[in-house]
């Protein structure tokens, strides 16, 4: 009695041995292939005599048989780990919380910039803007500021340099924002050549600025608006009134006080420093340095070519970042510009 049970036997372990579908198929090969151990068999059926090959062959049949659901089952027990794996790596937690696409928000900065601009607006000033590199006549020369004058030193002040490394000659980082009212008037001056009286000038000039300094208070980039009115009726009163005004309405009360205090600018005479106190409040009582001001040096309008017999006005300067910190009640400058979203999310 022919027993194949061993072959069989042998066959299941060695496809138990691997789960590489590859090999899964050559070992296949060496059982049921052309010369495999299972066709051998078959082909030696012939050498027997008649009477054994009928069983003989039904028992090869029957191992054959079960060497073929053996493969079987181990093909589809590899392709289920295979599948199992794949799933288990691509698994997606839908149950997690979207990822929304975040919307943006406007510096805080930037929202004083508007609100300024706004308010200003509403009161007939125009807004005028310039190139952050400037030219040493536009931010210095035009403004009464002399050759000598400490602002114009390296230490103070930010220069370019040309191809070969030296100090390129007339231009810089604004300073200030004054150069973008200086080519504002004479591009002014330009427009009205020729007539009898030029109609007033009403601007603010908002932007950023440079200086070299850098602390727990300044900001080697800062900011600035600055304002000028020239006509030829312009007075220190409309200054004062146009400061209070203005303060009241940025931030939203009637409960503070101004004052003025003499001070000096190249390009103002007189010059006064701005000071306001809240009457209620947190900063109740304390003067706050906020602006400087004064009345347009008349060797400023000269440089412009603005008849300084006939014209006159006020200028001023004020900090936004200082605006923002006051409005908002921020203590510290630079987080303004470490760009960290959980600070600025606050004010989106
Ligand atoms: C200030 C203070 C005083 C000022 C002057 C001018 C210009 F261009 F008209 F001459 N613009 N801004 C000025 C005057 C700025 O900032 C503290």
């Amino acid at each position: 009695m022919h027993n194949f049970d061993q072959i069989v036997h042998a066959a299941s372990l060695a496809f138990a041995a691997t789960d590489d579908p590859d090999v899964l198929e050559q070992i296949k090969a060496s059982y049921l292939g052309k010369s495999g151990q299972i066709t051998e068999l078959l082909k030696g059926l012939g050498k027997l005599p008649a009477d054994e090959r009928k069983t003989v062959g039904a028992a090869i049949n029957r191992a054959k048989g079960e060497v073929e659901s053996a493969l079987n089952a181990r093909r589809e027990a590899i392709r289920r780990m295979a599948l199992d794996a794949r799933l288990a790596e691509e698994a997606l937690d839908v149950t997690l919380p979207g990822r929304r696409q975040s919307l943006g928000g406007l510096h805080p900065v930037t929202r004083t910039l508007e609100r300024i601009e706004a308010l200003f607006r509403s009161i007939g000033f125009e807004v005028a803007d310039g190139p952050e590199i400037e030219a040493d006549f536009q931010n210095f020369t035009a403004l009464n500021t002399p050759e000598d004058h400490p602002a114009r030193s390296m230490h103070d002040t930010f220069y370019l340099q040309d191809e070969s490394g030296g100090v390129a000659p007339g231009v810089l980082l604004r300073t200030h924002t004054s150069p973008i009212q200086v080519r504002y008037m004479q591009a002014h001056v330009a427009l009205h050549a020729g007539a009898e009286t030029m109609p007033e000038i009403r601007v603010i000039a908002p932007g950023r600025v440079y200086r070299v300094d850098s602390d727990a208070t300044h900001s080697p980039m800062f900011h600035q608006v600055e304002g000028l009115w020239v006509g030829q009726n312009v007075s220190f009163a409309d200054l004062k009134g146009v400061i209070a005004d203005f303060l009241r309405r940025f931030f939203e009360s009637d409960d503070l006080q101004v004052r003025f205090r003499p001070s000096f600018f190249p390009f103002t005479e007189p010059s006064a420093e701005i000071d306001m106190a809240f009457m209620s409040g947190a900063l109740k009582g304390r003067w706050l340095e906020i602006a400087g001001c004064g009345m347009v040096h008349p060797n400023v309008l000269r440089q412009v070519g603005i008849d300084a017999e006939k014209y006159l006005g006020f200028a001023f300067g004020m900090g936004p970042d200082r605006l923002t910190m006051l409005r908002y009640g921020i203590n510290d400058l630079r987080l303004f510009y470490d760009g960290d979203l959980r600070f600025l999310r606050q004010f989106a």
